[in-house]
């Protein structure tokens, strides 16, 4: 590109952004998303005569529908207790809306919009027939008792049920919602429809559940982070890795990478972070395991049981390694902690959380030239063996173990071949570029199939 076509797409790109912002206000997340997408595709856009007179950016960005609705429960002590639910149906070109739930005081519509965004493109790296859609809600799991989780799971299906289904939109987990809140809300579906559905995913395995899912984008990640490696003959094998999070996707990133040979020396979660230099082994997993998925307790205990570090109220990127993954939730590592990383000789980062690394980070990261894998590319395996999940119901089939990991394996692997087909310059492969222009094509061309809708 030369420089008057880089200024000419920068100039459009702050004037689409102006727009945004205006018919958006407040919503930081959704334009901090929006807005690294529009960088990399802009020229494509103005290359592209079809695409600009369809409006195709101005479509992309506005979800099809919002839902908001109250969910009004009863707590323990007797107390009504009224909170907000939303479900941001994104976009449904490619197939049945697809995404998960989080549950959370800082749940909003911006963060829910953001994800939304996120998942429409992530969806269509796969190559799997999904939309994209999130929904959640601004309930705190934390502290609550397991008859109060089951009876707001109950009461927000009440609503969400008329809006999902399995040809519609299918729900999932995310933060704050794993397997004992799916299950919850698959029972009061069932018991609402009176039908047997695949409409969620993450399901037990006796019912409908797919091997696999539980590990699902933690092990993508890795797969993901492996491709990146071979292709420069080299390998997660002796890497010295930091995780942050200790919830569904750090634990199974964790796991995976000690398999491939890498030593795992940190993970976190909302109060500090552990450092245990010796490396987390199976015996040291399988307690962190009991500890978030069990009993629901802080990561500060593993410090007390295995004798290392714990930096309370901090985040584990200080701490030297070769490769990082955040995987605990958006901006939860700044440009501050990309200098730091970058000074300590990490040559990787793949994001196992959606959008973790702020636009600053992403800044010098993409400028050191290392390779930063975005969350779009990196964590797309959990929605891809969703996406298995939703095929084995319909067909009333259960796959293997072993079966369901290989695909898994051939999606990441394939989705890293559309990065390197769209973002590969010379030597070096831009993962932001590759996998926002993979993702936004194929989505734009079904726009542009169907017409003015
Ligand atoms: P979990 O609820 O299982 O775990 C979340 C982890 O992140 C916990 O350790 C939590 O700590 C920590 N965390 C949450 N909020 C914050 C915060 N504000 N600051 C610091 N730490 C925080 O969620 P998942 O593991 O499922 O999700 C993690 C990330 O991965 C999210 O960005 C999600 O969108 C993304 N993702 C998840 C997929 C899935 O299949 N589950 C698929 C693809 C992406 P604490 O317990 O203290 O809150
Ligand atoms: O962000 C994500 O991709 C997820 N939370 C998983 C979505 C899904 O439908 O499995």
């Amino acid at each position: 590109m030369g420089g008057g076509e880089q200024a000419a797409a920068e100039a459009e790109t702050e004037r689409f952004m102006r727009g945004l912002v205006r018919r958006n206000p407040g919503e930081d997340e959704f334009h901090q998303a929006v807005h690294e997408l529009v960088q990399t595709v802009m020229p494509y856009v103005l290359d592209h005569p079809e695409y600009r007179d369809a409006k195709l950016l101005e479509r992309l960005t506005e979800p099809d529908r919002v839902v908001i609705f109250r969910v009004a429960w009863e707590d323990d002590a007797g107390n009504v207790r009224a909170d907000r639910a939303w479900r941001v149906q994104f976009n449904n070109s490619i197939g049945p809306y697809k995404g998960g739930l989080r549950f959370g005081s800082a749940v909003n519509m911006g963060v829910l919009k953001f994800l939304g965004f996120e998942q429409t493109l992530k969806n269509a790296l796969t190559g799997l027939p999904m939309g994209g859609a999130k929904g959640g809600a601004n309930f705190n799991p934390k502290g609550k008792s397991e008859r109060e989780v089951m009876r707001f799971c109950q009461a927000l299906m009440l609503e969400l049920h008329r809006h999902i289904g399995e040809d519609t939109d299918v729900p999932a987990g995310d933060i704050g919602v794993g397997s004992r809140e799916i299950s919850y809300l698959f029972g009061q579906y069932k018991r609402i429809q009176n039908r047997f559905t695949g409409t969620l995913t993450g399901k037990g395995l006796t019912f409908g559940g797919s091997l696999v899912r539980t590990e699902a984008t933690g092990y993508g990640a890795v797969y993901f982070a492996e491709n990146m490696l071979n292709h420069r003959d080299d390998s997660v094998a002796g890497k010295v890795c930091t995780v942050s999070g200790s919830g569904n996707v750090a634990i199974y990133t964790a796991e995976k990478i000690r398999q491939l040979g890498g030593t795992v020396v940190s993970l976190s979660d909302s109060s500090g972070s552990i450092h245990d230099p010796a490396g987390i082994d199976e015996e040291k997993l399988a307690f962190v395991k009991d500890l978030k998925e069990v009993r629901r307790g802080r990561i500060c205990e593993y410090a007390e049981r295995f004798g290392c570090e714990y930096l309370d109220g901090r985040r584990p990127w200080s701490i030297p390694c070769d490769a990082a993954f955040p995987s605990a939730t958006q901006n939860e590592l700044d440009g501050r902690d990309a200098e730091t990383l970058l000074g300590n000789g990490c040559v990787l980062v793949a994001e196992g959380a959606n959008m973790p690394s702020t636009s600053e980070a992403v800044r010098r990261f993409l400028a050191a030239r290392i390779m930063y894998a975005p969350g779009k590319a990196a964590n797309a395996g959990g929605v891809a063996v969703s996406g298995l999940e939703q095929s084995q119901n319909a067909l009333r089939i259960a796959w293997g173990r072993e079966q369901v990991d290989e695909r898994l394996r051939e999606v990441m692997r394939q989705i890293h071949e559309r990065c390197l087909r769209w973002g590969r310059d010379g030597d070096h492969v831009d993962y932001v570029k590759g996998a926002n222009l993979a993702a936004f094509v194929r989505v734009g061309e079904a726009m542009l199939a169907h017409g003015i809708v």
